[in-house]
């Protein structure tokens, strides 16, 4: 039995601060040289326990078996303006020394039977504990802005009916997901036609808010 789920998710946390650093920091490194990042925004959580708990009971996973088979419990979430970004960011990630990829799920080619769109990578992170390294799995969730927006309200929804969506409602979710893609690949033509026209426009596709 899990006596003490802080002391228990403790390392967990510290693999999403660490991560959010180390991601931001990707992002920051562009806009330091001019660039456009690849990189939106970054957020992370660590799984609340009644939804870790939850998901043990619907897989099956036993207590002793959590740490290799519960991979989302760390979560990280990289948004980014265009979809060829996120394969930009799969390429940063694979290319880092600090983690080791151990999954990799494109549900971007291959979505999901609600809409849902994302690329998916389960790592391994080694944390640094006074007792010692420690490795931790975390999942890193790729997506657009567009596939962020309809994730989040779908998740929302979810929570609502308890993932019994009405049919009527799963299809408008479905059609949605499909408008929201349409978006992403017509925002990628538009920047590209803006990219062949004017070059330096790369560097002006930048936030609002960045120095
Ligand atoms: P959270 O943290 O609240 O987002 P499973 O968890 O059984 O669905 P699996 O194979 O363990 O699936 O992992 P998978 O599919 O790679 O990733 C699961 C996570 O992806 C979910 O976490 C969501 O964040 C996201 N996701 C997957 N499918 C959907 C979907 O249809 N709609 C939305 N909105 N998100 C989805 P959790 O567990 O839901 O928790």
């Amino acid at each position: 039995m899990i006596q003490d789920w802080d002391q228990f998710l403790l390392p967990y946390k510290q693999t999403v601060d660490e991560l959010k650093v180390k991601l931001r920091g990707v992002r920051q490194e562009y806009l330091n040289q001019n660039q456009r990042s690849p990189i939106e925004f970054v957020t992370g959580r660590v799984k609340p326990v009644d939804s870790i708990q939850e998901k043990m009971q619907r897989r099956h996973v036993s207590e002793e078996r959590i740490e290799q088979d519960m991979q989302d419990i760390a979560g990280l979430r990289i948004m980014c303006q265009f979809v060829e970004d996120i394969y930009e960011v799969v390429d940063i990630l694979r290319r880092r020394s600090d983690m080791t990829i151990l999954e990799e799920r494109d549900y971007i080619h291959n979505e999901k039977p609600s809409g849902y769109r994302s690329y998916h990578i389960v790592i391994e992170y080694p944390v640094q504990l006074v007792t010692g390294e420690k490795k931790i799995l975390a999942e890193i969730q790729v997506r657009t802005l567009a596939m962020n927006f309809w994730a989040t309200i779908e998740h929302s929804l979810n929570y609502k009916y308890q993932g019994a969506f009405p049919e009527t409602l799963s299809r408008r979710l479905q059609r949605a997901a499909e408008a929201a893609f349409k978006l992403d690949e017509e925002m990628s033509e538009i920047r590209e036609e803006i990219l062949e026209a004017q070059p330096s426009m790369a560097t002006q596709l930048r936030g609002p808010n960045d120095s």
